[in-house]
């Protein structure tokens, strides 16, 4: 389909694309002849293959489309069909300029579909909303911060403010950005991690003392067996199918606990891998597949540790050694009897109830795990997206520890994260509930009083700013009114605002519920080169698996009219905090300043610089993955 075809059949299906039975492999030549259209839609044939090559090379940018990590011998195509589309999207050249905004009112876009919208292209210039004539209208960049300063400094305290981020925002953005956050005096960070992987940070952090996984690409060599948990690669992380089909060839197991048979975890056909491309064959992924009801995932945890615990008291009363790692669980855990006995007293029928596991399939499930020596437990929103989602993640890493598989090569805890740097962007200190320690090294570092009140997440922000207790929002990316649940009473909280505030690369609903005032300021996307003075800049992000490395881009930007999102941070804290001694402009000038100041506050940063800027750059050191 052409560009207006394909707006046509769009249209035809209310601004839904139809879904239609596949039957083929996830992956293979679909994959590639979906990215092809792609980058036509976007006009950048020509532009695609030089920006494609440089994704996820040494000396090119992160892919923007999610946070698995690269190989480290990554060949030159390590890109998936999911990347391409994200970066094609980025790269387009089309574009959404002062001129289109004046011939098109804000109720006349509000009216067209999400994909309409982003599909116009990139921001070219900051524009704020006129309601006089419901459009929006150019502003210079100085004049724009000047009226976020000026709204700020009428709020009756800081914390009528909320400060909004989305995973895709760098290391040295959302670095200077809780900076500036908490030099004007508040903790209000909303997160789209709060509707993501929060459950993991949080459960993570009781159970092994680090909201992160434990794992790395290497562990995924040598496991014997990889449990999938509620996630589904084939659309959200493609290049995750290329690691699971290595597996899956050098005779690991792949074991997927989802209620949806997803077509990405029965097959996958490389796109990568000429020979499946020319037979048309496929990899099978799973070996095993079982289908709990949805949200059942506790309870079969549950049988399988009491699978565990009554195979245990068998081989114990026969002589033979324990099915637990009775050595590791001395030394390294606590509570290990309490867990037991809470699994004693529950009864096999409210396990199989629960779980919707026949108690065969749980009985084999359970065998499976006890069988692999070195297994990786990797989850997502299956798991994460519950009321008790945290209990999910504490389940997750008790069965783990119950056997000794962690920090173990080829074994450990693996959240599956969406947005490529939201665990970077938590490891910068965007927290609605930072810890003490934090705090105290920020105000060391910068000579401030850092607020110590906790602050709002997304919901309490949602309900401040329709109470009328938060009165600006500002959002660093994202699309917060359509991301957020309860849309109609997020929207109508947005509108109450005084002002609203956008930095982003493409149009989203968000930007057009405005409130009294409101701003859009367009940033530039990964895919560009970030010139500052002492040259063009790299911005480092933290993918899944707790590797910093740098990117650049390589394009020229869309627009002379756009910033950094360092650099409108920077400026905005200069505007709203005239008195600050942090320099801010400064910083701006080379970002290996920002990541100076990011080592001096954090620990495990020590030498970022030093060790950012080798090929790959290097891993968080992470007291539950050193192997022993
Ligand atoms: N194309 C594309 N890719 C994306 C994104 C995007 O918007 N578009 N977003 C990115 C982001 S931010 C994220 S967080 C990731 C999300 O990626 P995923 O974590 O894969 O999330 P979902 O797509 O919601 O898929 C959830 C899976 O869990 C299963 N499931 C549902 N309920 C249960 C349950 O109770 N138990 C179990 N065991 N399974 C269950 C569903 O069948 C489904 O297969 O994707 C990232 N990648
Ligand atoms: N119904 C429903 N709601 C969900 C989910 C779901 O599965 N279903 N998933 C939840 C999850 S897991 C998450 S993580 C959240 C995501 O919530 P958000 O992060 O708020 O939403 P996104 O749709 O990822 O944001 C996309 C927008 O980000 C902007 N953007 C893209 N690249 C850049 C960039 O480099 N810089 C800047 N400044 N802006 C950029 C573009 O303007 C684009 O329109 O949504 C949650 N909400
Ligand atoms: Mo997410």
């Amino acid at each position: 389909m052409d560009n207006s075809e394909e707006q046509k059949h769009i249209q035809e299906n209310n601004g839904f694309a139809r879904i239609e039975p596949y039957t083929h492999p996830a992956g293979g030549w679909g994959a590639l002849l979906s990215v092809a259209r792609n980058l036509k839609r976007q006009d950048i044939l020509g532009k695609g293959s030089i920006t494609l090559l440089n994704i996820n090379q040494p000396t090119g940018f992160d892919c923007p489309g999610c946070a698995w990590p690269e190989k480290k011998d990554a060949h030159a195509f390590n890109f998936c069909e999911n990347g391409a589309k994200a970066v094609a999207f980025e790269a387009t050249s089309k574009t959404v300029t002062p001129e289109y905004f004046a011939g098109h009112t804000v109720s006349w876009l509000s009216e067209q579909s999400d994909f309409f919208l982003e599909d116009l292209g990139r921001l070219t210039d900051p524009v704020r909303y006129d309601a006089a004539t419901d459009k929006y209208v150019p502003i210079s960049w100085d004049d724009a911060f000047k009226l976020i300063a000026q709204h700020l400094h009428v709020l009756d305290n800081p914390d009528q403010a909320a400060f909004y981020t989305s995973g895709r925002a760098s290391n040295e953005a959302a670095f200077l950005y809780q900076l500036f956050v908490r030099s004007f005096g508040t903790n209000n960070f909303p997160d789209c991690s709060n509707m993501c992987h929060e459950t993991t940070s949080v459960g993570l952090l009781d159970s092994i003392g680090l909201g992160k996984g434990t794992v790395t690409l290497e562990d995924f060599d040598v496991a014997d067996a990889i449990f999938s948990f509620g996630h589904n690669p084939g659309t959200n992380h493609p290049r995750m199918l290329g690691t699971l089909r290595e597996v899956s060839k050098r005779g690991g197991n792949i074991i997927a606990i989802n209620p949806i048979k997803e077509r990405g975890l029965e097959r996958f056909q490389d796109p990568q891998a000429p020979l499946e491309m020319m037979t048309n064959g496929s990899t099978p992924i799973s070996r095993y597949y079982f289908q709990p009801k949805i949200g059942g995932d506790y309870a079969l945890m549950l049988g399988m540790l009491k699978h565990l615990n009554e195979w245990d008291k068998k081989a114990l009363a026969s002589g033979k050694p324990s099915v637990f790692d009775r050595n590791f669980i001395a030394v390294n855990t606590v509570g290990f009897d309490e867990m037991i006995a809470e699994i004693e007293r529950t009864e096999w029928a409210d396990i199989y109830k629960h779980s919707g596991l026949s108690p065969e399939h749980l009985e084999k499930l359970a065998k499976l795990f006890l069988e692999s020596e070195r297994s990786i437990f990797c989850w997502g929103m299956g798991i994460t997206q519950h009321r008790h989602g945290t209990a999910n993640v504490h389940m997750l890493a008790n069965l783990l520890l119950a056997r000794g598989q962690i920090g173990r090569p080829g074994a450990g805890l693996c959240p599956v994260r969406g947005h490529s740097n939201v665990q970077g962007d938590r490891t910068m200190g965007i927290n609605e509930l930072p810890s003490p320690k934090l705090l105290d090294n920020i105000d060391r570092v910068f000579g401030i009083k850092s607020p110590r009140k906790n602050g709002h997440g997304v919901v309490e922000t949602i309900k401040a700013m329709a109470e009328g207790e938060v009165k600006v929002f500002i959002g660093l990316g994202g699309n917060f009114a359509v991301a957020t649940p309860d849309t109609s009473y997020t929207q109508e909280a947005l509108r109450k605002c005084n002002l609203t505030v956008h930095v982003a690369t493409k149009l989203n609903r968000s930007h057009l519920v405005c409130g009294k005032d409101a701003l859009i300021l367009p940033c530039l996307g990964r895919t560009e080169i970030d010139e500052q003075l002492h040259g063009p800049q790299a911005i480092s992000v933290e993918d899944s698996m707790s590797n910093i490395h740098l990117s650049a881009g390589r394009n020229a930007p869309i627009s002379e009219n756009i910033l950094s999102e360092p650099d409108i941070v920077a400026r905005m804290a200069e505007a709203v905090l005239p008195d600050s001694q942090i320099k801010w402009k400064w910083y701006i000038e080379s970002y290996d300043r920002i990541r100076d100041s990011i080592a001096d506050v954090f620990d495990e940063f020590h030498d970022f610089n030093l060790r950012v800027y080798k090929p790959g750059g290097f891993h968080l050191e992470h007291p539950a993955n050193q192997h022993i």
